[in-house]
């Protein structure tokens, strides 16, 4: 407990959310309290293993404190509203003398008492709602909140993450604030923000070993080529060369073989095959101490093809190699496949996710859902066939330009999300 400037006592209750502390003090005082500010406080489980909660910590004033009538006793007599919202001052005060002289003072009085009072703050605040035009027939969502939803299963975020947003949305704005539309759109397209993870840059021992994994024909061997292709300009810009090699592991498929080295002649690199576990640590073995980096190339097997999977882990797995692996999925990929997909090649422990085919995409909710529902971040993007300029550092901007429906504010954006050079376009 404090003095505010004013000298008034400033009180402060904890609760669940704004409504559930309004509700409290309402309980409390009637109409006779004034909010002053309310803060988050990070709640956390059991031994932190539960998911954090967050209550809220309300500050407030109470107005009338030497009123003559108690507030329970008080809200007895709110005010009966007529169809309009209007409160009828004459109705009220004779059922107020009227209740007075039947009640006094017994626990189902207060108890009735707080009834009538909670009763009566619905009708006031449905009159105010009537009265705004914001009231929604059979549900309690703010119009503004409905919009949000719209747009984002426009952009084909998931259920999951619409609810999250609209969780946040509640407890975040009160009700009129949530009038603001351009405020709360703001605020969404800062929180779709936060929720894209971005891969951070990582300094790697020699050799940086790079591995794709993903489903069949998402672009794995182009990215590959397209990730060599980038590292080797970076190398050049500091007036290095990178030494590396590729390495396919793709023995089965026809004509695989020959996509990897029509690439690796058009710059100048060899490829190597392996076919079991002893090729790869082999040609480890040999390519490690003169080589910046290998890059290594995967056949595509379906996420529910367990049997090749297990296989292809089996032959990757070289005692000392500790690969970069990258999990490799198409922008278009549909959410719940998306969730398999992540799922079922969670035992190559990938450390991050490239996002491909994004020149083919429009909306990217899918795929920001499921990453920020997996807790797995994105670290590339690829843009088009063609194996120069089109693969990109992810970014959280780029991601939030391609928002649809969303108006974007970039200079916001930018500063807030501090955009980086994309690679591809140098
Ligand atoms: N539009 C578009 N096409 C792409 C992109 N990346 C790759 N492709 C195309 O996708 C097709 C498959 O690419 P690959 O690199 O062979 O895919 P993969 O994953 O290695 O395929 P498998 O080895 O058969 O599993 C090719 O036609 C590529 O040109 C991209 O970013 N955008
Ligand atoms: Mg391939």
């Amino acid at each position: 407990m404090m003095n505010n400037d004013k000298g008034e006592t400033v009180l402060t209750i904890r609760a669940k959310n704004i409504e559930e502390a309004r509700a409290q003090l309402w309980n409390e005082y009637g109409n006779d309290y004034s909010i002053i500010s309310k803060r988050s406080i990070p709640q956390t489980g059991l031994w932190g293993l539960i998911r954090q909660k967050e209550i809220i910590e309300v500050s407030y004033i109470v107005k009338n404190r030497n009123s003559a009538v108690p507030p329970q006793a008080d809200r007895l007599f709110a005010p009966s509203v007529d169809e309009t919202g209007i409160a009828k001052n004459d109705d009220f005060l004779r059922n107020r003398d009227e209740i007075l002289k039947k009640n006094t003072g017994s626990v189902e009085n207060a108890i009735v008492s707080t009834q009538i009072s909670n009763l009566s703050k619905q009708i006031e605040e449905l009159a105010e709602r009537v009265k705004s035009g914001t009231a929604v027939a059979g549900s309690d969502i703010h119009p503004s909140i409905q919009r949000i939803q719209e747009l984002l299963g426009d952009n084909e975020f998931t259920f999951g993450y619409i609810q999250e947003i609209t969780e946040k949305l509640k407890k975040t704005f009160p009700w009129d604030d949530l009038e603001d539309f351009s405020k709360v759109q703001r605020a969404v397209v800062d929180w779709i923000g936060e929720s894209i993870s971005i891969a951070p840059e990582k300094v790697h021992r020699k050799p940086h070993v790079v591995i794709l994994v993903g489903p069949t024909g998402v672009g794995k061997t182009t990215t590959l080529v397209k990730l060599a292709t980038m590292f080797m300009r970076a190398a050049k810009k500091n007036n290095k060369t990178l030494n590396f090699c590729f390495i396919t592991t793709d023995t089965m498929r026809v004509g695989a073989m020959e996509q990897l080295s029509r690439f690796g002649e058009v710059i100048g690199k060899n490829v190597l095959k392996a076919q079991t576990n002893e090729d790869v640590q082999k040609l480890y073995e040999e390519y490690k101490d003169y080589s910046d980096a290998i890059f290594i190339d995967t056949g595509g097997y379906g996420p529910n093809d367990a049997q090749h999977l297990a296989d292809m882990k089996t032959m990757l797995s070289v005692q000392g190699m500790n690969p970069d692996v990258y999990l490799t999925v198409t922008a278009s990929t549909k959410a719940r496949d998306l969730n398999t997909i992540m799922q079922n090649y969670e035992p190559f422990g990938y450390q991050s996710v490239i996002i491909t085919k994004c020149d083919e995409s429009e909306q990217y909710g899918n795929v920001i859902s499921v990453l920020h529902e997996r807790h797995k971040s994105i670290s590339y993007i690829t843009n088009g066939q063609k194996i120069t300029q089109t693969i990109a550092k992810a970014d959280v901007v780029e991601f939030l330009k391609r928002l649809e429906g969303f108006a974007i504010d970039r200079v916001h954006i930018e500063d807030k999300f501090n955009k980086d050079d994309i690679l591809g376009e140098q």
